[in-house]
């Protein structure tokens, strides 16, 4: 039961917040003082970053919000739901330029990444700051006078300190030196996905939402003794999810078209423990494992690296982007392996399997207030599956 029914205009209304929110940051900026040139920098940052994007974490706010309230939002609760979902992208859009820096990617939402457009280089870090920054300028803004504001920055500084966890051990189980497979498994993959995506992109969401319906964290449904924690419901829910959004987020890497995902992946080049090279690594036989070893996260030459760069700027749109050698040998081996076929059962079972932990959910009598429904859940979980972007 989504409110407003057709998607673009959904996403229109939550766009037209952004403008809203942007001279609201700027007017800020204005009254400190700072020069002209600083304000249009900052301007920059504001809309190469935040809202080029999908917009699903943000919209989910407003989403389960209105699935919560079971009504269509007053302008005014619109306007402040908007501003948690903006806060959801503000958040994304601090990960994803330092990501971008860390995992030396070179395109992002089909435009060069931040950090690789000329006048602007290492300020992106900079940049980013101000992009977490602004979040709490924004709640301060809004929700100063609301009972439940520090509700709101604890769940923001945890989340955000979960994902940089998650981030740490993403990196340091990639080391651009020393490539040993070995060290990966499923099962570490399983907690870096969980830490740095899940968390941010399902968890926050979905929370922001029930606090703002004051959903409490204890209570007893009528004709029950045994109290629900709808919060620990929502993410014993929302964590495996993200963690099938991630591994999808790893097949694209190896699988999607640059014009789709609007991304060249690097896992392979950055020794990446993602869900295809252990599933991979699972199934090899011994002269696949040989090139796997010998092919993984071998860095392309600098002659390679050249015609990367140049193709993914340039208008190659329907072509898989460029590849190095050794990164051709590793794919050539998850093809052989027959990667596709065995992401397309993984998507079916754990779609199957998301539906049953949904289902299990207790909604409490029809019209109750204030308690969990499954259709947040659903409605996540239809959002990305069988996502191709
Ligand atoms: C996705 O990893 C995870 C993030 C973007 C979180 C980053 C966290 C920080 C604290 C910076 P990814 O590298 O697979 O994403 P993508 O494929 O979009 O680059
Ligand atoms: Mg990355
Ligand atoms: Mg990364
Ligand atoms: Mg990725």
């Amino acid at each position: 039961m989504i409110m407003t029914t057709d998607k673009a205009a959904r996403r229109a209304k939550f766009e037209s917040v952004w403008s809203i929110i942007h001279d609201e940051l700027l007017a800020h900026f204005k009254a400190c003082g700072m020069p002209t040139e600083a304000q249009e920098w900052y301007s920059k940052n504001l809309q190469y970053n935040v809202p080029g994007g999908k917009l699903n974490r943000g919209m989910s706010v407003v989403d389960t919000v209105e699935i919560l309230k079971g009504r269509p939002l007053t302008d005014e609760e619109y306007l402040q739901v908007a501003v948690l979902g903006w806060g959801v992208e503000l958040l994304q859009a601090f990960f994803l330029v330092t990501d971008d820096l860390m995992d030396s990617s070179i395109t992002r939402r089909g435009q060069p990444c931040y950090y690789r457009v000329p006048e602007i280089g290492l300020v992106a870090v900079n940049d980013a700051f101000m992009l977490e920054g602004a979040i709490y300028h924004l709640l301060k803004l809004h929700f100063k006078k609301e009972p439940y504001y520090v509700d709101l920055l604890e769940l923001f500084h945890e989340t955000s300190y979960q994902t940089e966890i998650g981030q740490l051990i993403d990196l340091i189980t990639a080391p651009e030196d020393v490539v040993d497979l070995s060290r990966f498994s499923l099962q570490k993959h399983s907690m870096i996905v969980v830490y740095k995506t899940a968390f941010y992109s399902f968890y926050l969401p979905v929370a922001l939402a029930m606090l703002f319906c004051r959903i409490p964290t204890s209570y007893t449904l009528p004709g029950s003794t045994s109290p629900v924690a709808p919060y620990e419901v929502a993410k014993a829910i929302l964590v495996p999810l993200g963690e099938y959004f991630q591994v999808q987020d790893d097949f694209l890497d190896f699988a999607g078209l640059p014009a789709q995902i609007g991304k060249v992946g690097t896992d392979i080049v950055d020794n990446k423990c993602s869900w295809c090279i252990n599933t991979a690594l699972s199934l090899a036989g011994p002269e696949q494992r040989k090139t796997l070893d010998e092919n993984y996260g071998v860095k392309p030459t600098q002659e390679e690296r050249e015609i990367a760069k140049k193709m993914a700027e340039g208008k190659n749109g329907e072509e898989q982007g460029y590849l190095g050698e050794a990164e051709k040998r590793v794919k050539a081996v998850y093809e052989e392996i027959g990667l596709r076929k065995i992401y397309a059962e993984y998507e079916e079972n754990i779609y199957k399997e998301l539906m049953r932990l949904i289902d299990q959910i207790d909604e409490g009598s029809p019209g109750q207030e204030s308690v969990l429904k499954k259709e947040v859940f659903i409605s996540f979980l239809d959002k990305i599956h069988r996502r191709k972007k």
